[in-house]
């Protein structure tokens, strides 16, 4: 028999797949992500400033696929949180990774209020989704009970991460039909049964998915780097029959 057909993933480990308000003064705060509102303490631009039950979110719809994720950002601690009444959760989907609050006392004064002291503290968390979730919601929710000139936050250098990548291979066009899925965390997973004619392919910005196989391209390996609509016809049958 002529030719392998096979099916490589490259799974980049971990994949930096989004980040925001990463640089102190710059431009990358001022963009509609989470909110358009910017404010400077102690020479950090900070989402925000935020207060009450505001809340602040970011919605990626239809193109993250991963098993495994580590989100992380920097809290502004702005003026005299009260830690019985006042408190910032985040979440993750409807699911609640943390709820977290601080003493009026804690830190230096840096901005605002100049009778109550400010802080800066950096949030990592790793959390999980069901497996074939393509929609993620981060969320930051407070609940405040006084306003912004007494206590308040933002929020900065927000990173995702994906730990756990997944491709996901599609019997119709545009990510429909029967769904095949490989998920890993470990640099490089190989397969040689294919179950079905694949259509269309979800990938997540780095990954590379090489595709081989006699009747395909001359038998020359395609890579894909990003997802893929709509392939032209491509099957697998003999590796099917050996399988
Ligand atoms: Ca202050
Ligand atoms: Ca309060």
């Amino acid at each position: 028999m002529p030719g392998v057909s096979f099916i490589k993933i490259l799974f980049f480990y971990p994949i930096l797949f989004y980040q925001n308000c990463i640089d102190a003064q710059s431009g990358d705060c001022f963009n509609n992500d989470w909110s358009n509102r910017v404010v400077g303490c102690a020479g950090m631009l900070f989402k925000g400033q935020f207060s009450c039950s505001e809340q602040i979110s970011l919605e990626f719809n239809n193109n993250i696929l991963g098993l495994k994720f580590h989100f992380s950002f920097t809290i502004g601690k702005f003026d005299s949180w009260d830690a019985g009444s006042d408190s910032l959760q985040v979440l993750a989907n409807n699911a609640v990774l943390d709820t977290f609050t601080y003493r009026p006392n804690e830190g230096t004064t840096m901005c605002f209020n100049s009778f109550y002291p400010d802080m800066f503290q950096s949030k990592s968390y790793i959390f999980y989704l069901p497996q074939g979730t393509k929609t993620l919601k981060l969320t930051l929710q407070g609940h405040f009970d006084e306003n912004a000139d007494n206590e308040s936050w933002g929020a900065r250098g927000f990173t995702l991460e994906i730990l756990e990548p997944c491709v996901e291979f599609y019997s119709d066009c545009n990510f429909q039909g029967d769904v095949w899925r490989i998920c890993n965390g470990n640099q490089t997973s190989q397969v040689r049964n294919i179950p079905f004619e694949i259509k269309s392919i979800l990938i997540v910005n780095g990954i590379q998915v090489k595709i081989r196989d006699p009747r395909y391209h001359g038998g020359q390996t395609q890579t894909y780097t990003s997802s893929q609509y709509c392939l032209s016809s491509y099957q697998f049958p003999k590796y099917n029959q050996n399988a």
